[in-house]
């Protein structure tokens, strides 16, 4: 009886050195992993996952939405940056007239401002006229789109082919001088007159916002 108290006693002050680890650590201890021992690689990865939940259907209603507002957005943005070399602008109702302030030959100044994604200048009624007349009144003699290069007297749009409805002509103009005028300038004082197409004039152009 003595001696099973005697071992039971030992066997409980082992057990309790060996939870207890430090400082009366024995060998009769059970291996235990170190408290502060280097981390172990890492394991292998585990098995794949269930299967998630079916997501919503795709609204192609409001993707197709959204696919049109990405061109506007992409059109816009293409536009502004063909337009920031122009230094002048000014609006007028949904048409905005700008220029760089450089004289061209109606050609090349047909060029330019289809380079930005606008036209050449061509007001369409007094208040555009008069709109425009306060640029020309900085840049000088501009080129307008009125021209009769198909039919000697018969004046057209550029931008559109169509006959124009509105006319500001200087007294005595359109005269087709030397019979070689086909092209037109809107003049310091907001008239038009027929001129050359090969002479050199401010050019300015006109970008429609709808
Ligand atoms: C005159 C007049 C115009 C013409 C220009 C050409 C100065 O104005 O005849 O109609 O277009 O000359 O230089
Ligand atoms: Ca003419
Ligand atoms: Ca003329």
């Amino acid at each position: 009886m003595h001696s099973l108290i005697l071992i039971s006693t030992i066997l409980i002050v082992a057990i309790w050195s060996c939870l207890t680890e430090e400082p009366t650590k024995t060998n009769l201890c059970i291996e235990k992993p170190e408290r502060y021992g280097k981390e172990g690689r890492e394991g292998p990865p585990g098995p794949k996952g269930d299967k998630g939940e079916t997501g919503r259907p795709a609204d192609m209603h409001r993707i197709t939405e959204l696919e049109e507002e990405i061109q506007t957005l992409k059109l816009s943005v293409s536009n502004l940056g063909k337009r920031m070399p122009f230094t002048y602008w000014s609006r007028y109702g949904q048409k905005m007239f700008a220029t760089k302030n450089d004289t061209l030959i109606f050609k090349e100044g047909i060029k330019l401002c289809k380079e930005a994604n606008g036209e050449i200048a061509m007001p369409v009624s007094a208040g555009e006229n008069d709109a425009l007349w306060q640029f020309v009144k900085l840049t000088g003699g501009a080129y307008l789109g009125v021209n009769d290069m198909k039919i000697e007297g018969q004046y057209e749009d550029f931008n559109t082919g169509n006959p124009v409805m509105f006319t500001n002509w200087r007294s005595g103009e359109p005269n087709d001088h030397q019979s070689e005028e086909d092209c037109s300038e809107m003049k310091s004082d907001g008239t038009w007159n027929d001129l050359w197409c090969k002479w050199s004039r401010a050019i300015i152009c006109q970008f429609k916002l709808i």
